[in-house]
């Protein structure tokens, strides 16, 4: 899924340059003695709200960019140059974006369901809330009869200790970790049939739950403009991915679902960030855009086959946008969640895989 390419060649091309360009780098201020990001010109990046905006006022587009207006109650952006590939603007309300990060941050990663840090933690269960209560995950080194009633037969396990905050507390094996790390180093978790890494493909005999029936309907919803036949798309997996400041996502390719006529449905969270859409080849010269909290894309079609990734997200302040979702996160009971999303982004993707 995200390793196509010879490593060398990636310096050389159109699609590495422009990520090169956008990603977050560091440079030294002499005035200032903190390191500060080095400024990127933003200019040719493309803003799909100004432009629907301008749409709206002057019935106007710029050359290749039209405004469809479907049954779904918003209008949807598509480009004349990439068929298949559909942007609509601030399509979740804010009750829908809060009501996924909270579910992305407690209920996503929960077992079955896989995340990055299953290879060297296995299966963790309530990391959020672990987090929030300051406990440690430590490695407890096994005894043999425990070792033995271990379906997996291992001889060490991770679990969370309420010893809050002693960061030197060590379980048996010796090692630990806080939660509040993990979760910031918490980058991706799979929801329905689980995705395998290392095969890279769907692991259909992994034990897992269903789509979430309510994300598997919005989803329905959402895929609509790119389903002209009127198909069925029947959601079976979703891949979630948390962007801390400084992630990106580098440029790759979806293929490991069996029909690409089917979308990928796409929902931005959080913090703004910068979509490369390149072509089929990485040579072709991406198309940057803008995608803020409550975005959607589709990719479906020949969109399919376009190298795509997210080389920055914005989380300071001025750039992030995310003021309105804030103040709709303000009770003390979503205080956790604001914590984690102000200088975070969310990726909700949802596919269709057989
Ligand atoms: O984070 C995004 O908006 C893109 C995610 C993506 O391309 C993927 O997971 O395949």
């Amino acid at each position: 899924m995200y390793a196509n390419g010879a490593t060398d060649d990636l310096e050389r091309t159109a699609f590495r340059r422009a990520e090169k360009k956008y990603k977050l780098y560091y440079g030294q201020n002499s005035r200032k003695k903190k390191q500060q990001p080095r400024p990127v010109d933003l200019s040719e990046v493309v803003d799909f709200k100004l432009i629907l905006e301008t749409f709206d006022r002057t019935g106007e587009t710029p050359d290749g960019v039209h405004v469809i207006r479907t049954d779904s109650e918003f209008p949807v952006i598509c480009l004349g140059n990439r068929p298949g590939f559909y942007f609509i603007p601030g399509a979740l309300s804010l009750e829908e974006q809060c009501q996924w990060i909270r579910e992305g941050l407690t209920s996503f990663p929960q077992p079955p369901n896989r995340t990055n840090h299953n290879a060297l933690y296995g299966p963790i269960n309530d990391l959020f809330a672990a987090a929030q209560e300051g406990k440690v995950l430590v490695e407890e080194e096994l005894s043999p009869n425990v070792t033995q009633s271990l379906d997996n037969g291992q001889a060490r396990r991770w679990t969370f200790s309420s010893e809050s905050g002693n960061v030197s507390l060590k379980g048996s094996g010796g090692n630990s970790i806080l939660a509040s790390v993990l979760l910031r180093k918490l980058r991706w978790s799979t929801l329905g049939l689980q995705f395998d890494w290392s095969q890279r493909n769907y692991n259909v005999d992994l034990l897992h739950n269903k789509i979430p029936d309510k994300l598997c309907q919005l989803a329905k919803k959402l895929a609509v403009p790119a389903m002209p036949l009127g198909d069925n798309f029947k959601p079976e997996a979703a891949i979630v991915n948390y962007f801390a400041s400084g992630d990106t996502l580098g440029g790759h390719l979806d293929d490991m679902e069996l029909d690409w006529s089917k979308p990928i449905v796409s929902m931005s969270l959080g913090c703004k960030g910068i979509f490369l859409l390149g072509g089929k080849s990485r040579e072709d010269e991406p198309l940057a855009m803008f995608l803020r909290s409550g975005d959607v894309v589709l990719m479906a079609g020949e969109a399919r086959e376009c190298f795509h990734g997210v080389p920055r997200i914005f989380t300071d302040a001025h750039n992030s946008e995310i003021t309105a979702l804030e103040k709709h996160l303000s009770t003390d009971s979503d205080h956790c969640f604001l914590d984690y999303i102000k200088t975070s982004r969310i990726n909700i993707n949802i596919r269709q895989v057989f």
